[in-house]
């Protein structure tokens, strides 16, 4: 099993801003901090760990390129590329757009290495020179929509990658599963009327962003039934999520039969997390993977490659990291130190209550047979 693995050192010197969340503000005295939730040390502590583990030794490595602007205006409109442009210029940078997603000077150029990681590594799965493969790869993607930037997310890199399979590599069906914690609510509008791209978001239910996520945003037009969302409770673990990718994701996937599957990373579903309520371990990441390579192979030849979206626990995101990459490489390795302590503090069997909550979204899958 070759399975590809990209990081770019750039993607570690994202400017993430002053702030913790919002920018530093004194009037408001919220007080500047050296590391904002999303500061890029956390995926850098991932990346640091494949290379000391001995992980990285099993990986096939790929390397990021920009993304051309054609590459961005498939799902991206010019206006925004263009606002990203502008911004990236001046001297500071500045805030792009909803007041959490700062924009350093030169951002414009780690966010297109960012979208053209995700394009490098479509490229290597479809082309067949590696089995599958993770792009870890920042700033992440899942929330900007056609037109903006938002949540952290300048380009939405895994759609600009969908994009790019479809028009440049010849496939006519993509899915896209995206299991970090917040709705993917950028990959959503980009693919609401396009049934070629079937998108998927596992999301702690309004948790980010706010009213964005509910379970009957479907697609509209011809891309009527090819949006499904599974919002989640707070407080799902292991068993909530092996039974919401059971119950609804592998089912989908089944039903739509996509050439390609892309799966958006978070790892702000841990139970480690400081950004969402859930409590997935690195061992439901790993379970959650199996199952999602062993569909890949049974409908697609294997191809699935993931794409880093969230994360924010600098001590935890490294290990589930670690149990995604073992798992996609088929061997195991290097075990997490936090394992035992983590599973010790519960939460990892399905509840009524989500049990309910998952399988609202069951019927779903009608629409795609
Ligand atoms: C806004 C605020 C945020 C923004 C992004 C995330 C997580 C993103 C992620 C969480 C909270 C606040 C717009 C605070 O990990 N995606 O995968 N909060 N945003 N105040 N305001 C006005
Ligand atoms: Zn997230």
């Amino acid at each position: 099993m070759a399975t590809g693995y990209l990081w770019d050192t750039l993607y570690g010197w994202m400017d993430t801003g002053t702030g913790g969340l919002t920018s530093a503000n004194l009037a408001a005295r919220v007080q500047p901090i050296s590391h904002h939730l999303a500061h890029p040390d956390t995926k850098r502590r991932f990346h640091e760990l494949v290379r000391a583990s001995g992980q990285f030794q099993s990986l096939t490595p790929v390397n990021a390129r920009p993304a051309r602007d054609k590459d961005i205006l498939r799902v991206h409109t010019a206006g925004h590329l263009e606002r990203m442009r502008e911004l990236s210029a001046r001297e500071t940078g500045g805030d792009a757009g909803d007041g959490v997603t700062h924009l350093g000077n030169g951002g414009l150029e780690i966010a297109l290495l960012a979208a053209g990681g995700a394009i490098e590594m479509a490229k290597s799965v479809v082309g067949g020179e590696i089995d599958n493969g993770y792009a870890l790869v920042n700033p992440p993607g899942h929330h900007a929509p056609r037109d903006a930037a938002m949540g952290f997310c300048i380009f939405n890199n895994s759609s600009v990658a969908a994009a790019y399979a479809r028009h440049e590599l010849g496939l006519e069906r993509v899915a896209i599963v995206d299991w970090d914690v917040h709705h993917g609510n950028g990959t959503q509008d980009i693919w609401w009327e396009d049934p070629s791209v079937l998108t998927l978001s596992l999301h702690q239910h309004l948790c980010f962003p706010p009213e964005s996520g509910y379970l009957h945003e479907r697609g509209g037009g011809a891309g009527q039934g090819y949006n499904l969302n599974v919002p989640m409770p707070p407080g799902c673990g292991n068993g909530a999520y092996l039974h919401a990718m059971d119950t609804v994701v592998l089912p989908a996937l089944r039903a739509y039969r996509p050439q390609l599957i892309i799966v958006g990373c978070g790892f702000d579903a841990s139970i480690m997390d400081p950004l969402a309520r859930m409590m997935v371990t690195s061992e439901g990441f790993r379970s959650m993977t199996r199952r999602i390579r062993e569909a890949a192979g049974d409908l697609c030849a294997g191809r699935l490659m993931f794409i880093q979206e969230g994360g924010y626990s600098p001590h935890y995101v490294p290990f589930c990291g670690l149990a995604v990459l073992q798992e996609l490489a088929g061997e195991g390795g290097l075990e997490d130190p936090y394992l035992e302590f983590l599973s010790g503090m519960g939460g990892a069997e399905l509840l009524d209550e989500q049990r309910a909550r998952i399988e609202e979204a069951v019927p779903l899958i009608d629409a795609l047979r």
